[in-house]
């Protein structure tokens, strides 16, 4: 029996009008303990809501290590964000099974999950069927590259709807509009508010939400739930920052 704990607190959330702020940890640049020590009693103070733990490559084979000191030091639910089937680690609470709806690269569509399916069957991971819509105007992103796929243009909107309402009528349980990691350019204000309204499934957003603006304007456009990357590797203070605009909307 797969668990159900953490989509049916998102669902519940979302329907109290409730956001939600996550802070992804990327293995590769945890630079050593007491920093990523630091970072959980951070996230801690500002009851930060999720861990997401990934990248879209991993270079250092640190996934296990990080994963397990998270656990022991921290009780806000793990979040696995991963780049290919080689990112499970069954110590995690929950895994982001997400599919690339926004480009037509088959095996992201379909292919690793296909390979991954019993592995995460035989976990107790939550597993998040999630429809990933890379977002920017830029194909040479390290995620577009790695993809293999075209990311949706910020001017257009509309075909961020029809994919997010696809993959909802396809049953997937969450969008993620991303930008990427360290997006110049983050998900336009339009196309999140769009995408909100055209779907009932909670909402995530990230890539480049790097100033409290941002921030604010991500959840007033309809995000259920912010990811914020690099900004916080950048600067440890930006959370508290973010934390006090979703507490204000909550
Ligand atoms: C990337 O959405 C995440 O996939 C976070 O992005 O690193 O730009 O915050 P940033």
């Amino acid at each position: 029996m797969q668990k159900t704990r953490i989509l049916a607190s998102l669902i519940e959330k979302k329907e109290k009008g409730q956001k939600s702020l996550s802070v992804l940890i990327d293995p590769d640049k945890i630079q050593n303990s007491s920093a990523l020590q630091r970072l959980l009693e951070v996230c801690k103070k500002y009851s930060i809501d999720y861990i997401f733990i990934g990248g879209s490559i991993l270079v250092k084979d640190t996934l296990e290590a990080t994963v397990s000191y998270v656990k022991e030091n921290s009780e806000i639910p793990t979040v696995l964000f991963p780049g290919s089937n080689m990112h499970i680690n069954k110590s995690a609470d929950a895994i982001l099974f997400l599919s690339l709806i926004s480009g037509r690269n088959p095996d992201l569509l379909i292919g690793q999950h296909v390979s991954a399916a019993p592995v995460l069957k035989n976990s107790n991971l939550e597993v998040l069927s999630t429809g990933y819509i890379l977002v920017g105007n830029d194909a040479n992103t390290t995620v577009a590259h790695v993809s293999q796929t075209s990311p949706i243009p910020t001017r257009k909107p509309e075909i961020a709807v029809c994919t997010a309402m696809a993959g909802e009528l396809l049953g997937m349980k969450l969008i993620y509009l991303d930008a990427g990691s360290g997006a110049k350019e983050e998900v336009p204000q339009k196309m999140i508010d769009q995408v909100h309204k055209a779907i009932k499934i909670p909402l995530i957003v990230g890539g480049g939400i790097n100033t409290i603006a941002k921030a604010a304007t991500a959840y007033q456009s309809g995000a259920d739930m912010i990811v914020l990357g690099t900004a916080v590797e950048k600067n440890i203070n930006f959370i508290p920052q973010v934390a006090k605009i979703r507490d204000l909307m909550n």
